[in-house]
């Protein structure tokens, strides 16, 4: 394949509603879109770091800045052998993964269209549709926590998540226990404890989490092994997952038994799927995280999300938890606590350049 033009663009998207992490939160997001051409095809996807350096280091800004002054320039005109292969000449850089999974996913886009198949039968997905979770703020209050998980559970979600942090955590969660005796749920901690806190997080145990997203730094491992040894929920690393090389370290020293898995996280589809691989042979489940993505990068996130080891709810929700109106059609929906599968070329939606063009903020061409 051959990338001849590149196009990146950033536009903002106000969420419905503020969403409050333990590490931070968001409500207007900073959608940086990436469109690849090359041999009469196009790819698209979309950078998922945040507007600050809160969930990981990468922001917009820093992957507008990676992307147009060092990536996108070093891949036009050339001959790649595949998605992967378009980062071959930027090799040398260290990190950045969201930065360079944009490019790597757009690259999965094309490959599939080059194809004629979704995006879905390119990696490998054999599923056409997936189980889906949503993923529930912190709250003021646990009226307003009840309230919204009430929605969720009668728009039918397969699982909730509930974003916990020190003083917002076991009673709240038995609250909810109490008034949802069947309701699947799990926490996350975004990082917001330490291993002194594991008898707080053992009295966890006895609500029935599906697990508990990581409780500790999000760049530890050797602790999150020690705390699993401590209680009975299983732990799920996100934030410290980047690399199949963690992926390898975290099962060897038994640091949890479920990781969420995020393409822009572990820097493509490719690594992505590597991760599930492992996963899979270690006999341990995987489920496809969030971004607070737009259409486009949830396309990927489905998509990726159809492979066999994808077993637990991913927080794929619908377009409209998140969007007063998508910058895709059709737009992502949610029946019976699954979403269907694109079946069309490539990411399968549409993407409304137009719209997009209208709400642009900024642009860079390279080609
Ligand atoms: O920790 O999984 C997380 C959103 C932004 C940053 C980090 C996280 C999240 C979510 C939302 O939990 C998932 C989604 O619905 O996209
Ligand atoms: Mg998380």
């Amino acid at each position: 394949m051959k990338i001849e033009r590149a196009v990146l663009r950033e536009i903002p998207l106000r969420l419905k509603e503020f969403f409050e992490i333990s590490s931070g939160g968001s409500q207007d997001r900073r959608v940086v879109l990436l469109t690849l051409e090359g041999e009469g095809l196009e790819g698209w996807s979309e950078c998922v770091a945040a507007g600050d350096p809160s969930y990981a280091y990468e922001t917009a800004d820093t992957a507008w800045h990676v992307l147009t002054d060092f990536i996108l320039p070093s891949i036009i005109g050339r001959e790649a052998d595949g998605p992967e292969d378009l980062l071959t000449p930027v090799g040398w850089i260290r990190g950045h993964g969201m930065a360079k999974a944009a490019v790597e996913m757009a690259g999965w886009d094309m490959a599939a269209r080059a194809d004629g198949v979704s995006l879905s039968k390119k990696l490998g997905g054999t599923r056409s549709s997936v189980p889906v979770g949503v993923s529930v703020g912190l709250k003021p209050t646990d009226e307003a926590l009840h309230e919204q998980v009430a929605g969720f559970i009668a728009d039918g979600y397969a699982r909730v998540k509930i974003k916990i942090k020190p003083g917002r955590d076991v009673d709240m969660l038995a609250g909810l226990r109490t008034r949802f005796p069947d309701v699947a749920f799990m926490a996350d901690a975004n990082s917001a404890y330490t291993l002194a806190d594991a008898p707080r997080l053992r009295e966890m145990d006895a609500l029935q989490l599906m697990m508990i997203e990581q409780p500790l730094r999000y760049d530890d491992f050797l602790q999150h092994a020690r705390l699993q040894e401590l209680i009975q929920t299983s732990v799920c690393l996100d934030e410290s997952i980047k690399s199949e090389g963690d992926t390898e370290l975290a099962l060897e020293l038994g640091s949890c038994r479920i990781i969420n898995i995020k393409p822009g996280r572990v820097g493509g589809l490719g690594v992505s799927r590597r991760i599930h691989d492992m996963m899979v042979a270690a006999g341990l489940p995987v489920w496809c995280g969030g971004m607070l993505e737009s259409g486009v990068g949830r396309a990927h996130n489905v998509a990726l999300a159809s492979l066999p080891g994808f077993t637990l709810p991913g927080d794929i929700s619908a377009s409209r938890r998140y969007w007063e109106q998508d910058i895709v059609s059709p737009e992502f929906e949610v029946a019976d606590g699954e979403m269907a599968v694109p079946t069309g070329v490539g990411i399968g939606v549409e993407v409304d350049v137009e719209r997009i063009e209208a709400l642009t903020t900024r642009v860079a061409t390279f080609g």
